[in-house]
């Protein structure tokens, strides 16, 4: 059996993703989307894990887009499946009840952008360049780039990109928004670590109340989005983690959250 092109590998409540395909620069081909698909719903129904992260293997690319010798082959109809299969598991990662981080390790470009931006958060080396090229091939974005991109750093950018095809660097990418924090690249791994620690170690009901709210509330109008934060918070209070995390503070102590 072919090696799977997702290694994962999981500590104290981190599972990480890691595409395995450095010598094709990590580029998503359909075995690829169908392996990150199926590594997200086993994240999202297992309770062991407390946050996902997501990086590419080797030291030159996340994931440099969409494998270009494949989509070369593919005819409509396959080309209809790869857009499904894609904007799935984009769409799969984006309402995951739990956090996930991408761990931008290099190259992110095309579809590995619009992967990289269906996380929740995104911590950058500063060797790292990120783009949606497709204008390049002929293509324009079709993993939610456009959306994604709209939603994150505004219609200026999202055009720029997109219309330019010009990748941009780390520092640049933080300016716009792109990305939560660039970190000098020997020290991605060390900062990734500790944010996901720390996320592991946060109460999981009220990330994903957070996460819920934040996701689907700001697809919403306001007011639905007001009313929807509203259910989320009242839910907490039905939680043993609301009741041990304020119960801690008033007792001066670390909470242990126990997802309950
Ligand atoms: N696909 C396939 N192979 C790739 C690749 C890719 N995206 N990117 C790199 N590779 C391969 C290269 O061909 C090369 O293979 P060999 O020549 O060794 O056999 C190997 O990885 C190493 O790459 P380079 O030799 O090019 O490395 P360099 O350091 O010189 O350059 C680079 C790095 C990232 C600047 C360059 O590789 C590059 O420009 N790569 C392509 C980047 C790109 O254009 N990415 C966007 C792909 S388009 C759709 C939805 C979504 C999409 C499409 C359709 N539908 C809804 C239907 C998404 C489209 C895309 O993502």
């Amino acid at each position: 059996m072919a090696p799977s092109p997702v290694t994962v590998r999981d500590a104290e409540g981190v599972r990480t993703l890691t595409v395995d395909r450095p010598e094709r620069l990590n580029a998503l081909d359909r075995q690829t989307l169908e392996a990150l698909d199926a590594e997200f719903a086993a994240a999202a129904a297992d309770a062991s894990v407390r946050v996902v992260v997501l990086t590419g293997a080797g030291p030159k690319a996340f994931v440099a887009g969409a494998d270009i010798a494949e989509m070369n082959q593919l005819d409509a109809i396959a080309a209809r499946e790869f857009s499904l299969l894609g904007q799935r598991l984009m769409r799969r990662i984006e309402r995951m009840p739990k956090p996930v981080v991408a761990a931008i390790n290099g190259y992110a470009l095309g579809g590995g952008l619009e992967l990289a931006m269906a996380c929740h958060l995104r911590i950058a080396a500063d060797n790292a360049r990120m783009g949606q090229p497709e204008i390049n091939l002929g293509l324009a974005p079709g993993f939610g780039g456009t959306q994604r991109l709209l939603r994150l750093c505004g219609r200026a950018a999202a055009l720029e990109l997109c219309l330019l095809g010009t990748p941009i660097d780390a520092a640049r990418a933080q300016e716009l928004g792109l990305v939560n924090r660039v970190v000098p690249a020997a020290g991605l791994q060390a900062e990734v670590d500790a944010l996901a620690a720390r996320l592991a170690a946060a109460a999981p009901l009220a990330l994903r109340a957070i996460l819920d709210a934040v996701v689907v509330g700001g697809e919403c109008p306001i007011e639905e989005g007001l009313q929807f934060e509203t259910a989320q918070f009242a839910l907490l209070f039905a939680t043993e983690d609301m009741r041990e995390g304020t119960s801690a503070f008033l007792e001066k102590r670390t909470p242990q959250f126990r997802n309950r």
